[in-house]
């Protein structure tokens, strides 16, 4: 029996395949490109990385709300190709050099303008709320995508145990910050700890995940481990990994990307088509690992989840607030 792993009995550990079928079961998903993913198992060994706390297979169950249609990318690519400038700057770097990152012990603090201040583990994390298998579309501001079934609840389920002040407009997250760890760290020019933010209704929003893993395993160390954000309908830039601090503020906080390059990464970076972001145009993108003749895709506005956000950015003039 594991002692605390999140205590699955022997017995409900799922197996990458049971968990793909189940999918398939619920969602009537296709399972082409799944079944190379559960074959590719061998190759998590590769890296290092994907050992930690990673490989943890999670009780989590499927929610069918989310992702009907959609086919996700092999886990192969989902884990291989990836930024995490943390590591470096290429898209090998994170799966080669995140295996140094000491995932464990974590912990996750809460500060700001909240009425309960806390330290969360991940334990605590795992256990706030029941674990769901979400698939979602991925959306990089470097025109790919994927789509990847993430683990996790939404995150407004942590907001509200923590108690908000009514003075808390934003959230800001904040990535690990360790040179000894992350090689990138020292070498890569950009202003540390990595740091990115919500409006609070968009933190709030049932979509945005605080996220535990992929795949039904905990996330391993090159997506984000232990725990990151995902916000499928903005570039993949605003989903911070390995966070250790989220904060509750008043006014809008400063963000990675902005920092480095404001006219081209705004604060809300709301996948859009019809707003370009030098070097690429985001009218169309390349979806990782797609038959060649569907590798090129038009870009959906805000990811195709208009239905569920746009009504956040109401009045809002998305050429001016990108
Ligand atoms: N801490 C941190 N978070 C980060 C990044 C990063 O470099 N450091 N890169 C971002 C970018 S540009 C993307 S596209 C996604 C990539 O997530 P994935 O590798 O799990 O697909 O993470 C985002 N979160
Ligand atoms: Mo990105």
């Amino acid at each position: 029996m594991p002692s605390k792993k999140y205590e699955l009995p022997e017995s409900e550990i799922t197996p990458k395949s049971v968990f793909l079928n189940r999918r398939k079961f619920m969602m009537g998903a296709a399972v082409a490109g799944v079944g190379l993913a559960a074959a590719a198992g061998v190759d998590r060994l590769v890296s290092p990385g994907t050992r930690v706390l990673a490989g943890t297979k999670l009780p989590a169950t499927p929610n069918p709300n989310y992702g009907k249609g959609l086919k996700p990318t092999s886990y192969q690519d989902v884990t291989h190709y990836n930024n995490f400038y943390e590591f470096g700057t290429s898209k090998s770097d994170p799966s080669e050099n995140a295996w140094r990152l000491k995932t464990e012990p974590w912990t996750v603090e809460v500060e700001g303008l909240v009425h309960k201040k806390k330290t969360f583990d991940i334990d605590q994390l795992m256990k706030l709320r029941p674990l769901e298998d979400r698939v979602y579309r991925f959306r990089c501001v470097e025109a790919w995508s994927m789509v990847i079934p993430w683990v996790g609840y939404s995150l407004s389920e942590l907001i509200k145990a923590c108690d908000p002040l009514s003075t808390a407009r934003y959230v800001q997250f904040i990535s690990v910050d360790r040179p000894n760890q992350e090689p990138g760290i020292m070498s890569v020019n950009i202003p540390w700890p990595y740091s990115e933010g919500l409006r609070m209704d968009e933190a709030m929003h049932p979509l945005t995940l605080l996220t535990l893993g992929l795949y039904g395993e905990a996330l391993p160390n090159q997506s984000g481990a232990p725990v990151r954000v995902i916000v499928p309908w903005k570039y993949g830039f605003k989903s911070a990994k390995s966070i250790v601090k989220i904060r509750f503020v008043k006014n809008q906080p400063p963000t990675t990307w902005n920092l480095i390059a404001p006219n081209e990464y705004g604060f809300y970076s709301n996948v859009n088509p019809n707003v370009d972001h030098t070097p690429w145009s985001q009218a169309r993108e390349r979806v990782i690992g797609a038959p060649i003749w569907k590798q090129l895709q038009p870009t959906q506005m805000f990811n195709g989840y208009a239905d569920e956000v746009a009504g956040l950015y109401k009045g809002m003039n998305l050429n001016t607030y990108y």
